[in-house]
């Protein structure tokens, strides 16, 4: 399957972006806990050259906490400020405050030094689509400011929300790259639901997640849906039997199973599951969390 969805309204918000960029002090970057490497776009150093950088590893909730940990640490060894949370529950966002003051140190200083007081700092909240961002500024506002869904391209323009004296924060369209230098990468966005659905084939998408997982959380399929480790369509076909995914004369009916395999995933129903390591550490540890 070659995946690739980089719709007009994506290079829109793009040049919206490079337009407003002047504007910022601080770049918060949300990416999915599960796939802390692929769902980060490779536009934003360029974008955010220059500006101070944080990190938000949402949706940690669905990923292992060993690996949370883990990811937190490498990208503090490169250099970014980082924080795990869950815009859903909330936990983690009050350390974002702190954070985003020592992250902005040195401009902080600098408008102390030239007399100006309390200017707020910018940020502009940005990553691939259905990460989060917009979730997470309500969750952090404490109000419904922006609007948020369950799917790919929710965000459609750049929006301001105004959090108190000392942080304004810029909701961004989730945005991706023109081409996805890695077929892998295209893989786990469509899994974590970051790719337009109405693109992929969700059967075949299915069977390269089930054999992803046959190799790393098979008990996890064991326990949930009866698997045996095989064929990745055999154990799709294993799932229509243990969840009576049926057509007429009892045959299988795989894009049902597949939909609702990639929804178990999606949503958290198959435990925490991270989907990618940090460098170094690959073979580290095979220990999943439920
Ligand atoms: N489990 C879990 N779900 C989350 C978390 N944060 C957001 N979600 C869910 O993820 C989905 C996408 O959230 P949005 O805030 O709309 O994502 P977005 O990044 O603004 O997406 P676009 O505007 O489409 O780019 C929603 O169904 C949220 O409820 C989290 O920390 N944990
Ligand atoms: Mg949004």
């Amino acid at each position: 399957m070659n995946i690739q969805w980089y719709p007009g309204h994506m290079t829109k918000a793009k040049r919206a972006m490079q337009e407003d960029i002047k504007l910022i002090d601080l770049i918060i970057e949300v990416v999915d806990a599960r796939i802390p490497f692929s769902s980060r776009n490779p536009d934003i150093d360029e974008l955010g050259k220059n500006k101070a950088r944080l990190i938000l590893l949402n949706k940690s909730d669905l990923a292992s906490e060993t690996w949370n940990d883990a990811w937190a640490a490498w990208f503090k060894s490169q250099g970014f400020h980082v924080v795990k949370i869950n815009s859903k529950s909330g936990v983690g966002l009050k350390q974002i405050n702190g954070v985003v003051q020592e992250a902005c140190k040195a401009k902080i200083e600098r408008d102390r030094k030239r007399g100006i007081l309390n200017r707020p700092v910018r940020a502009m909240v940005v990553g691939i689509p259905n990460v989060g961002k917009s979730t997470f500024i309500n969750a952090f506002a404490g109000k419904a400011c922006a609007k948020t869904g369950n799917k790919p391209g929710v965000t459609k323009g750049n929006q301001w929300i105004r959090l108190n004296k000392s942080l304004e924060l810029l909701d961004t369209p989730g945005i991706l790259w023109p081409r996805f230098e890695n077929q892998e990468v295209g893989l786990r966005l469509a899994f974590i639901g970051s790719i337009n659905d109405e693109i992929l084939n969700k059967e075949e998408l299915a069977a390269e997640l089930l054999k992803f997982m046959g190799e790393r959380y098979l008990e996890t399929l064991k326990e949930r849906y009866d698997v045996e480790p095989g064929d990745p369509y055999e154990m799709l076909g294993q799932i229509a039997r243990a969840r009576a995914c049926l057509l007429k004369g009892n045959e299988y009916d795989y894009k049902k199973a597949a939909n609702l395999f990639l929804d178990d995933y999606r949503n958290g129903r198959l435990g925490r599951m991270t989907l990618e390591f940090p460098p170094q550490e690959e073979k580290a540890d095979e220990a999943t969390e439920r």
